[in-house]
């Protein structure tokens, strides 16, 4: 086996459904990530304009590394019909938060680089300065699809990305080439905000993602009306992709399956106290918007399919 080799075979044994490796050679896309900036698409995440510089220029992310292993952590479980009735959280978000479980499992994979000699090994799950689908794209992972996702043929999206960024030098993957999307437009016609601007380019403050997760304040009303009955992070531009549907897997990981079913009614958040949500949410995703977030979105989900 090559030390290349080695390192995919440790991400197997802990259960990651996939891992490459790639050099920290700045993006090609820099000047995409430049426009999206400035055309304001980032909203009120202005620690991506912060980190941006690192994002064109891995390199600099952690001095002295000089390779990204990449992982995916797959964490699809199929929809019930309770998780199909609004108010609907996206199924990533339905159990234990990934900066938690999947994290531990890279901490992991960093303390093997570590065991063979590696002076570097820093792990990272959904950080900013970390251009993380385009690394797992340059690594060989899978194609950037025109709803923007990391898409893995025979695999589909519902997986997070992780980085180790090591001093080891290893050979690269092959980047992967082709882009597999074709003709295909599904995702682009079934967004509910009309968020993508054009194929791989999303006006983030438009995606129900970002309002519902990120945006603080009242969801504008425009927008509002059309969050199709989601609180908490949007699936449809995944549901509706053919790759997912066709080749997505019911993820082995426990932790990543529903742990609490939230009551449908309009105020479930409402009368909940601060100590209630933390020991329910508390190491979920949920814990971002945090309660008051939460009852905003409940309320915000359920007006826009005329509930409330
Ligand atoms: C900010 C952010 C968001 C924002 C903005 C999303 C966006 N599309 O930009 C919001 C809050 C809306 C969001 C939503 C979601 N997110 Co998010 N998000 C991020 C985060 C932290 C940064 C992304 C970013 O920098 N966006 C800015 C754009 C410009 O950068 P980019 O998307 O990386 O695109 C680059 C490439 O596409 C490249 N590029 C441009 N053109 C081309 C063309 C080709 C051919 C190639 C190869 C490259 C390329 O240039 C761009 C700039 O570097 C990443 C983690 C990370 N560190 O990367 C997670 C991440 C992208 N999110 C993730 C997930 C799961 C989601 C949701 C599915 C969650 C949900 N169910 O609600 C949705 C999906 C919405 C969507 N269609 O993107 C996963 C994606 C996994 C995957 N399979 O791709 C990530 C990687 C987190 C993780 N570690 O797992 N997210
Ligand atoms: S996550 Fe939902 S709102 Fe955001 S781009 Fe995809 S379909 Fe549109
Ligand atoms: S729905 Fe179609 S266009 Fe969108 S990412 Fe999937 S294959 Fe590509």
């Amino acid at each position: 086996m090559t030390p290349g080799e080695e390192v995919k075979a440790v991400a197997a044994s802990l259960g990651f459904i996939a891992c490459g490796i790639t050099d920290l050679s700045p993006t090609p896309h820099g000047t995409a990530l430049d426009e999206w900036l400035e055309r304001g698409h980032a909203g009120t995440m202005r620690y991506l304009h912060r980190q941006a510089a690192r994002r064109r220029d891995p390199a600099t992310i952690v001095p002295g590394a000089r390779s990204a292993i990449i992982v995916l952590d797959d964490y699809f479980h199929p929809d019930t019909p309770s998780d199909l009735a609004p108010p609907k959280i996206a199924k990533y978000a339905r159990g234990t938060d990934y900066h938690i479980t999947t994290m531990a499992r890279i901490e992991e994979l960093a303390d093997y680089l570590r065991s063979r000699g590696a002076r570097i090994a820093r792990p990272f799950v959904d950080a900013g300065p970390v251009p993380e689908r385009e690394l797992a794209q340059r690594a060989g992972l899978g194609w950037i699809g025109k709803n923007t996702m990391l898409i893995r043929p025979g695999v589909g999206s519902f997986f997070f990305l992780g980085a180790v960024l090591t001093d080891l030098e290893f050979e690269p993957d092959a980047p992967f080439e082709v882009d597999h999307c074709g003709s295909c437009t599904a995702c682009l016609d079934a967004c509910p905000t009309e968020a993508f601007v054009e194929p791989r380019v999303l006006e983030a403050t438009r995606c129900i993602s970002y309002l519902t997760i990120e945006h603080r304040g009242p969801i504008p009303s425009e927008l509002e009306s059309k969050l199709d009955g989601w609180a908490f992070g949007c699936d449809i531009c995944n549901d509706v992709c053919p790759w997912n549907q066709r080749f997505a897997e019911p993820s082995s990981a426990v932790e990543f399956r529903r742990r609490k079913e939230p009551a449908k009614r309009p105020d479930y958040f409402e009368t909940m106290t601060d100590g209630d949500f933390d020991a329910t949410f508390g190491d979920t995703p949920l814990e971002r918007p945090g309660l008051d977030g939460m009852r905003r979105n409940w309320k915000a989900a359920l007006g826009s399919v005329g509930r409330l």
